[in-house]
């Protein structure tokens, strides 16, 4: 905000008011959402802030408390933010931070913000979105206190004790308004895992996580000297790397701050992470393409050189050296300009030739002092060079079978007969048996069913011309009409919704995880844009006097027992499997889009890392995690359809 009237303070408090009542107004313009993502956004905005005097080298420790009510306190231990009057608005700095909306972005000249949150907006966003948010300052042995309630100041800024001069920092209360946000209960789980990240990428600095919270209480630390070398590290923490060094280069160009870490596992899957700012770019752009370009150069000059590639032979594609690879790609820029339909794109053509030329640069360097580990890179690479001329030929037949053309269907799809994708779902159903009584069930018009017999392929474990082989794989590539990989179009999609169909006991809890693990490892889009579901079979039918119950939990068939009372009248079914159900009560109790049950799978793009932990500790020998992890992460949707 700019002010052309000096001194004119009545006048400026108009606009401020003016400035953070355009926030309430419109929250989602500015932290994205008022659903419980965005709820978490007032956090990472205020920690960001906190992240930003780390990153200016004054603050090594950052406090984040969830107190009782669910109003946060943020403390760092950084120099304070300023008290004394700010010449362009006639105020303290502080209280400019907090009520003049984008303020952090143009302060401290040379551009003191590097970091920033989703939109980059800060504490002034959190600030207009709180019924009240307190400020402390300590700072030349003083401590300062402001209060502001939706936005308002309520008193200027005021001294209120003093401290020790060495006692310096900033710290922050807020309570986030229930007449902005849908939902103002935190979520311990969200928190942590976005405080890990920024701990990983913020090397050194120590970030405390605590929940007050009655029956909640607990604590976490996060603390990584190494950065995004223990990122990498954690990421492949349930795989088998190829060696155990983590690859690092680190350097400035053309005013871009680069840093990245690698290592490779005997796995297929590339696990490549980028940031800006501290902000995950799951659509990657510029600093992406560098990295790409950067490692593709490198490993070929240095096969070429070692001659492990001969005169005659191929060059290793980005593919083929990046299948198994773990890596994190992050950078900090001032002034980063975000492209493409979701603005999530980096476009900084700087960020590109930054990028690309500090790892270039230091990855020959790595290669050339550490020749063993450069040879199983390469080694590597030539086995996927080889397994991509095979994949090759059977990705030409999926190409060739996802033309939308009837004939070329899976032959166990029961397809519905209304062409019109919006209406139209598809369930995936376990075993030839329920697959049978669903294609009996199901409305013909706009449900699909592709049966599956036994388990699927393990995606984390086989090879891309195998997975492509496989039977099932191919009946859902066909059927759901998008591709894959880069081939993948959403407009294609031939169901809105997709719907996994599994028993209600381990082995199904086992099935959904290989099938949400192919999904998103070959269709992520699928799921980032809401299209896959879990369908809730329940788990009781309680019988009594000719009438009947179902019950999808323990707590709903307590309290239906309680209802109609508990004699030796009830007749209680522990449903084990679908096929215990017949037809009808498959279509009353799990299909009927009116009465069934639907969970949609989510991925929440601030910690897409988190993700891939997880699946890869999920595909191993563990049975439990599984069914607790679907619990975890498919959140309940009643009724979709009315
Ligand atoms: C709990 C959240 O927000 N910490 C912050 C600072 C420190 C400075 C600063 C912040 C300068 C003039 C705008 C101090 N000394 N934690 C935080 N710590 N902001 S926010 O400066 C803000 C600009 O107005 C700071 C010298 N320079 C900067």
């Amino acid at each position: 905000m700019s002010t052309e009237t000096e001194n004119n303070y009545g006048g400026d408090q108009i606009q401020i008011l003016e400035g953070l009542e355009a926030v309430r107004k419109r929250p989602g313009m500015y932290i994205g959402s008022t659903s419980l993502r965005g709820l978490h956004h007032l956090v990472y905005e205020i920690v960001d802030n906190a992240v930003d005097e780390a990153l200016a080298g004054f603050c090594n420790e950052i406090n984040v408390t969830i107190h009782q009510n669910n109003s946060i306190t943020v403390v760092d231990n950084g120099r304070g933010i300023p008290v004394d009057i700010n010449h362009k608005s006639g105020l303290p700095a502080v209280e400019v931070v907090f009520t003049i909306l984008h303020a952090g972005g143009k302060f401290g000249g040379g551009g003191y913000k590097v970091s920033g949150g989703l939109h980059g907006v800060g504490a002034s966003v959190v600030n207009a979105l709180s019924t009240w948010l307190e400020v402390k300052v300590y700072r030349n042995g003083h401590v300062y206190e402001q209060r502001y309630e939706r936005g308002k100041v309520m008193y200027p800024l005021r001294q209120i004790g003093d401290c020790e001069v060495e006692h310096t920092g900033t710290e922050v209360t807020f309570q986030p308004d229930p007449e902005i946000f849908e939902d103002t209960v935190y979520d311990y789980n969200i928190l942590k895992q976005r405080l890990r990240e920024m701990a990983f990428l913020t090397k050194g600095i120590k970030i405390n996580l605590h929940d007050e919270r009655e029956g909640l209480e607990q604590s976490r630390t996060f603390h990584y000297e190494g950065g995004i070398k223990e990122f990498v590290q954690y990421l492949n923490k349930s795989k088998t790397p190829l060696y155990s060094d983590i690859i690092y280069c680190e350097g400035k160009k053309d005013d871009v701050y680069v840093e990245v870490a690698l290592q490779h596992n005997d796995s297929f899957n590339e696990s490549t992470y980028s940031f800006v700012n501290n902000i995950n770019t799951p659509e990657g752009g510029t600093h992406l393409a560098g990295f790409k370009n950067a490692i593709t150069k490198t490993f070929n000059d240095y096969a070429r050189n070692m001659k492990i590639l001969k005169d005659n032979d191929q060059n290793l594609t980005g593919d083929d050296i990046r299948e198994g690879l773990t890596a994190i790609v992050s950078i900090k820029i001032e002034d980063p300009q975000f492209e493409g339909q979701t603005k999530q794109k980096l476009g900084n053509s700087e960020a590109r030739g930054a990028v690309d030329s500090v790892v270039s640069e230091q990855l020959t360097y790595f290669l050339e002092q550490n020749p063993a580990i450069a040879k199983a890179i390469c080694e590597k690479s030539l086995l996927a060079q080889r397994a991509r001329e095979a994949a090759r030929k059977a990705r030409d037949l999926t190409r060739r079978k996802t033309a939308l053309d009837s004939t070329a269907l899976p032959g166990k799809l029961a397809d519905c007969s209304d062409k019109d994708p919006k209406k139209c779902e598809i369930y995936i159903v376990e075993g030839d048996s329920a697959g049978g009584s669903a294609k009996t069930a199901r409305d013909r018009g706009t449900q699909a069913i592709l049966p599956l017999r036994g388990k699927i392929l393990n995606v984390e474990k086989a090879r891309l011309d195998h997975i492509l082989n496989n039977a099932e794989i191919r009946a859902m590539i066909t059927a759901f009409g998008t591709g894959i990989h880069e081939d993948f179009d959403i407009s294609k999609l031939r169901y809105n919704k997709i719907i996994i169909m599994t028993d209600a006991d381990v082995d199904g809890a086992h099935i959904a995880t290989l099938l949400l693990t192919f999904f998103y490892r070959f269709m992520p889009e699928l799921i980032r844009q809401g299209h896959v579901y879990m369908a809730m079979p329940p788990l009781y039918k309680l019988e009594k006097n000719k009438k009947v119950w179902y019950a999808y939990s323990d707590e709903e068939l307590n309290s239906i027992l309680t209802e109609v009372g508990r004699d030796q009248n009830n007749k209680i079914q522990r449903y084990k499997g679908l096929g215990e159900m017949d037809a009808e009560q498959l279509w009353e109790t799990t299909m009927d889009p009116s009465k069934r049950i639907l969970k949609r799978v989510s991925v929440d793009p601030e910690s897409e890392s988190e993700i891939d932990v997880t699946f890869t500790t999920l595909m191993g020998d563990e049975v439990e995690p599984r069914r607790e992890f679907i619990e975890a992460n498919a959140k309940y949707v009643t009724n979709l359809d009315i």
